[in-house]
């Protein structure tokens, strides 16, 4: 039996009240996409195994650089912030994995934490190192680097880190690391580059030989910052280098923050396709730099570009490809619940959109040199408002109708920040 925050009497209400609204917006969408050749019954089941995890982290209240704001209510540890990704999926219901975070996430029993998740509908994504920042007690510190340090001493040390996660990640059920660093220089001259990257080979293989078989390792660039002249996996030609290198295990991860304003990220993810090498995503989105915005909110063509990039490497079964979806944000002046249940229906609705895409027409205008009708194709399945699907997807697989709606309306947050004094664990920036 799983454990439920909000009550199903409250759901049961919520849904009642919008019900008859979304069957007719549902049905006149169906006469509108029939029109297009497009079976809306078949993109309401395809879209309906569309998941996308949460992140640990995100559910706690991040912070700007300068300064963080505690929210009312915050997560006192791991098990807390389970209970909070288990209010996201019961709303949401895309959202049944969590990608936690060590050290963040430690705790002194991983078979009882498992249980735990598992008791409030949940399982494990991907676990996430963290040797980008120093904890309490540890014995040497990464503030000149880590995998890539000048100190043998210190790469084993962050090397044995990973290992350490990967055992945690063996007793939660998760697949697959996530390997992020923040080594890289602030000066010219601070660091020789190849010597750096060699390094950064080096203490991987020692993890990546530590992979179990189904296993893979997630390869996460990152143009700058906190390293801010050179970063050693500074983007996808490094990271895909990297993963060239490594084996078949090792994939690029693509963090949508993670470059310069106005990159082409949909070009670099077919170029990843291309090579079979995508590892899967963060969604988020950002104005200027690793903005940890949530998924959409400022650039949702962008997404639904990335999207479409992805259908298309499904649909024409390209080789190797089985990514990942993860949201990465970092919320100061949101509710980060409410955020991320945002984020998770913005991540599926582009996926939607991009489903609806019709892909005969676009061949035949790129081979015909029609450019204008080939990006009128790509708009008209942008301007589609598929909110009915996502609804009635939601309403179908015992969700919401309206998440936030029905999330303020349960006072989960008064509730819990009853019993969670103000001032959780700080959450980094990853
Ligand atoms: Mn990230």
């Amino acid at each position: 039996m799983t454990k439920t925050s909000i009550s199903a009497e409250l759901i049961a209400q919520h849904n009642q009240q919008h019900a008859a609204r979304v069957r007719l917006d549902y049905e006149s969408l169906g006469e509108q996409l029939a029109r297009r050749h497009v079976d809306i019954d078949r993109l309401k089941a395809d879209v309906a195994r569309f998941t996308v995890a949460v992140p640990s982290w995100g559910v706690g209240t991040g912070g700007t650089r300068f300064a963080r704001f505690p929210g009312k209510g915050e997560p006192r540890n791991v098990f807390d912030k389970i209970q909070d990704c288990g209010v996201i999926q019961q709303l949401v219901r895309c959202t049944p994995t969590v990608s936690p975070h060590f050290p963040w996430d430690k705790c002194s029993d991983y078979v009882e934490l498992r249980e735990h998740a598992q008791s409030h509908g949940l399982a494990f994504d991907a676990v996430n190192s963290n040797t980008f920042s120093d904890q309490p007690g540890q014995a040497l510190s990464y503030k000149f680097g880590s995998l890539t340090h000048a100190d043998p001493a210190v790469r084993a040390q962050a090397v044995a880190h990973n290992l350490e996660c990967i055992e945690i990640g063996k007793k939660l059920g998760s697949k697959a690391i996530t390997v992020w660093i923040g080594d890289g220089a602030n000066f010219p001259g601070q660091n020789h580059f190849r010597r750096a990257f060699e390094r950064y080979l080096a203490s991987n293989q020692q993890i990546y030989a530590a992979l179990p078989a189904d296993w893979r390792m997630f390869l996460e660039h990152k143009m700058f910052e906190p390293a801010f002249y050179a970063t050693v996996i500074q983007d996808w030609g490094s990271s895909l280098l990297a993963a060239q290198s490594l084996g078949d295990k090792a994939r690029c991860l693509v963090d949508l923050g993670h470059h310069a304003p106005n990159t082409n990220i949909e070009m670099i993810v077919a170029r990843l396709v291309h090579a079979g090498k995508l590892a899967g995503f963060h969604f988020n989105d950002s104005k200027y730099g690793d903005d940890d915005l949530d998924s959409g909110s400022i650039n949702p063509f962008q997404l639904f570009l990335v999207f479409n990039e992805l259908v298309d490497a499904a649909q024409s079964g390209a080789s190797n490809f089985d990514p990942a979806y993860m949201l990465d944000q970092s919320h100061n002046v949101t509710d980060p619940i409410e955020s991320l249940m945002t984020s998770a229906i913005t991540v599926q609705r582009c996926y939607t959109q991009a489903l609806l895409v019709d892909r005969v027409a676009l061949t035949a205008y790129q081979d015909a040199n029609d450019v204008l009708m080939a990006a009128q194709t790509l708009k008209q399945a942008f301007h589609t408002d598929v909110t009915p699907v996502l609804q009635t997807i939601r309403m179908e697989a015992g969700g919401v109708v309206d998440p936030v709606v029905a999330y303020r309306a349960s006072s989960y947050r008064v509730h819990v920040a009853a019993v969670r004094p103000t001032s959780g664990p700080s959450s980094g920036i990853v």
